[in-house]
C-alpha cells in the first residue's frame, strides 16, 4: 500500500514536472518572407528564433525564406490558411480581399508617427483586428513595422498631389491604395511585390511606394531616380500562423511562439528605426534625389485623400474605422 501511494505520488510529481517539456515537440516552422534578410524582419525574425530556441530547447525551430522564395505575400497567406504552410511575415494590405477589415490600416495620412501607431496595434484596437483572423484561417502573433511609406519615381519631383497625373504607379493588390492614387490622377496598377523590381526596371511601370528601409533593401535606388518624402501610408506587417496548424500545437508550443513573436517585434522595430535614416542616407548617396513635401502640400494631399476615408468606410466596416479614429483620439491626448 504505502509503496502504491508513493509510487501514485512520484507519478503525479512527474506530471507536474514534465508538460514544461513534455508537451514541445519537435517543429519545424516555415517562416515566408517578401523582402531580402537584410531587411529590419531579418533582425526579428532572428531575435524570434533565438528565444523559441531558448524556450523550447531546441525543440521549435523556425527556418526563414526571403525574397518571396515560397509565394508572395497573398500566396504564402493562402497556404496558411490551408494549413500547407506555417509562417508568413505580410503587410496587411494584399490580406483585404480576405479579412476586409485589415483595410484599415491602408486609410491615407492615418497615423502621424510611429509612436501612434505602437499604441493603437499593441493596444485594444490591435487585439481587437487579430481576434477576427482566426475566423479567417489566420492566427496574428504579433504586429511588426513596415513603416511610413514613401513615393518613389523615375520621372519627376512630386512635390504636389497634381504632379502625380498620369503617373503610372505600382500599388499593392488593395482597392483602397489603388483608390488613393486614382483620386490623385495617378494610372494605378496594382502588382504583387515580386515583380516590382522588373516592371520599374523594363519601365512598365514608373513609380512604387515602400518605406526607406525597403526601398534600399529591395534596390529600387538602382531603377528609380526621385524619392518624394510624403509618408502617406503606415501599413502594419503581421506575423502570422496557420490556423489550421496551430490547433494542431499544445498550449506550451503556442505561448512560446506568441511571447516569442513580441520579443522579435521589439527587436525588429528597434532595427527598422535605426535603419530607416541609413537607408534614406544610401538612398542619396546612390543619387536618389529626395525632396519633402512642404507643410501646405502634405495638408493638401491629406485633404484630397478624405474621399477615400468616405468610400472605403463601408467595405472595411464603418465600427472599425471609428473604433480607430477613437483609439488614436485617446493616444493623441497624451
Ligand atoms: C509591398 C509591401 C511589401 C511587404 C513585403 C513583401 O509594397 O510593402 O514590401 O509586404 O513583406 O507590397
Amino acid at each position: 500500500m504505502k509503496t502504491r501511494i508513493l509510487a501514485l505520488a512520484a507519478v503525479s510529481l512527474l506530471a507536474l514536472a514534465l508538460p514544461a517539456t513534455a508537451e514541445i515537440k519537435d517543429r519545424n516552422i516555415r517562416v515566408s518572407n517578401g523582402v531580402n534578410a537584410d531587411h529590419p524582419v531579418g533582425d526579428g525574425v532572428k531575435a524570434m528564433t533565438q528565444c523559441v530556441t531558448d524556450k523550447s530547447g531546441g525543440k521549435i525551430k523556425l527556418t526563414a525564406f526571403w525574397g518571396g522564395a515560397l509565394g508572395g505575400d497573398l500566396q504564402a497567406t493562402q497556404a496558411l490558411r490551408s494549413g500547407t504552410q506555417e509562417m508568413v511575415i505580410t503587410s496587411t494590405s494584399p490580406l483585404v480581399g480576405i479579412a476586409p477589415a485589415l483595410g484599415v490600416f491602408d486609410l491615407p495620412f492615418l497615423f502621424a508617427n510611429e509612436k501612434e501607431a505602437d499604441a493603437v496595434l499593441d493596444g485594444e484596437f490591435g487585439k481587437h483586428v487579430s481576434d477576427m483572423l482566426p475566423n479567417y484561417g489566420l492566427v496574428n502573433l504579433a504586429y511588426w513595422e513596415n513603416g511610413f511609406r514613401n513615393l518613389t519615381n523615375s520621372k519627376v519631383p512630386v512635390e504636389k498631389w497634381e504632379d502625380l497625373n498620369g503617373m503610372k504607379v505600382r500599388v499593392m493588390q488593395n482597392n483602397i491604395f489603388l483608390d488613393t492614387f486614382k483620386n490623385m490622377g495617378a494610372n494605378a496598377t496594382p502588382m504583387a511585390f515580386g515583380e516590382v523590381f522588373a516592371a520599374l526596371e523594363t519601365k512598365a511601370i514608373d513609380a512604387q511606394e515602400n518605406p526607406f528601409v525597403t526601398i534600399d533593401t529591395s534596390k529600387f535606388y538602382e531603377v528609380q531616380n526621385y524619392l518624394s518624402v510624403t509618408r502617406h501610408a503606415y501599413t502594419p506587417f503581421m506575423v502570422l500562423f496557420s490556423k489550421p496548424i496551430w490547433d494542431t500545437y499544445s498550449p506550451e508550443e503556442q505561448t512560446i511562439l506568441s511571447e516569442c513573436a513580441v520579443v522579435g517585434r521589439d527587436a525588429q522595430r528597434k532595427a527598422s528605426r535605426e535603419l530607416s535614416e541609413k537607408s534614406l542616407a544610401k538612398l542619396k548617396e546612390a543619387g536618389m534625389k529626395v525632396n519633402e513635401l512642404s507643410p501646405d502640400e502634405q495638408n493638401r494631399m491629406r485633404e484630397k485623400a478624405q474621399v477615400v476615408y468616405e468610400k472605403h468606410a463601408g467595405s472595411i466596416g464603418a465600427d472599425v474605422v471609428k473604433r480607430i479614429q477613437d483609439a488614436l483620439a485617446e493616444v493623441r491626448k497624451n
